[in-house]
């Protein structure tokens, strides 16, 4: 899988070169690609960003730059992810859908958001996928391509050294991961569930399924709803 991000902060994409990502890099699985936005602009001061048209507070990226980098990086055919608070929500589903992708391009913005066209003019010749993290506000998109790449990459087939460990983990069942423990058997004053301790696979499964349900529903109990509604899927496309 090859990876391009566009940013005015590449600085803010250096942990792409560490752990993870990393790994799969030196393993010949990935390739990485930062680009700094402001190499896509031709003014002295290398602009970005202008005032919005209709008035209102903060700038907005201006097309050009972003339309030069799409042109530079031949995303024809590809998928481009914007990472916007009013995206589609990430889910483990959608990380798993972009995992099949031979090549994604962040484009990663600030300040108020990217003017529409670029949008619009990514999706007639790209994938567009516009994702959001959750219902709260970052400052910019960098932050978000790090959280959809790492959970895109360790997907990817040859990554992960213990497939079973994504097959039982949080949200592949629609639960939240029950609670886990290793020695020593007793720490501070609290003890290992013993069930855990008593060899019993089937008794161990079955605890284990329990506690996971009763946090879901203490925790998440629209997960319990999505499930039983809609089979897990959260609706889009
Ligand atoms: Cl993907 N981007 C930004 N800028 N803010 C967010 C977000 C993304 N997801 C939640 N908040």
């Amino acid at each position: 899988m090859r990876l391009d991000y566009v940013s005015i902060f590449p600085d803010y994409l250096a942990p792409l070169r560490l752990s993870l990502p990393g790994k799969a890099v030196a393993s010949g699985l990935l390739e990485l690609h930062v680009h700094d936005l402001r190499d896509f602009t031709h003014d002295r001061h290398r602009t970005v960003d202008d005032t919005p048209y209709g008035g209102g507070a903060g700038m907005v990226m201006k097309p050009e730059p972003l339309g030069e980098a799409l042109d530079t990086l031949e995303v024809d055919g590809v998928t481009v992810v914007v990472p916007t608070p009013s995206g589609r929500p990430l889910t483990q589903a959608l990380a798993a859908d972009l995992a099949t992708r031979e090549r994604l391009v962040f484009l990663c913005g600030r300040y108020e958001g990217i003017d529409q066209r670029v949008l619009d003019h990514a999706a007639e010749r790209a994938e567009l996928v516009e994702v959001s993290l959750g219902d709260y506000v970052l400052n910019g998109g960098e932050v978000a391509a790090l959280a959809v790449t790492e959970a895109v990459v360790r997907l990817l087939p040859g990554f992960m050294g213990n497939a079973a460990s994504l097959v039982e983990e949080s949200h592949t069942d629609g639960l939240l991961e029950y609670p886990v423990y290793t020695k020593p058997a007793a720490w501070r004053g609290h003890e290992v569930p013993p069930v855990l301790m008593g060899g019993n696979h089937g008794a161990i499964a079955a605890w284990r399924e329990e506690q996971a349900r009763e946090r879901t529903a203490a925790r998440r109990p629209d997960l319990l709803h999505a499930s039983a509604l809609a089979g897990g899927d959260d609706g889009w496309e």
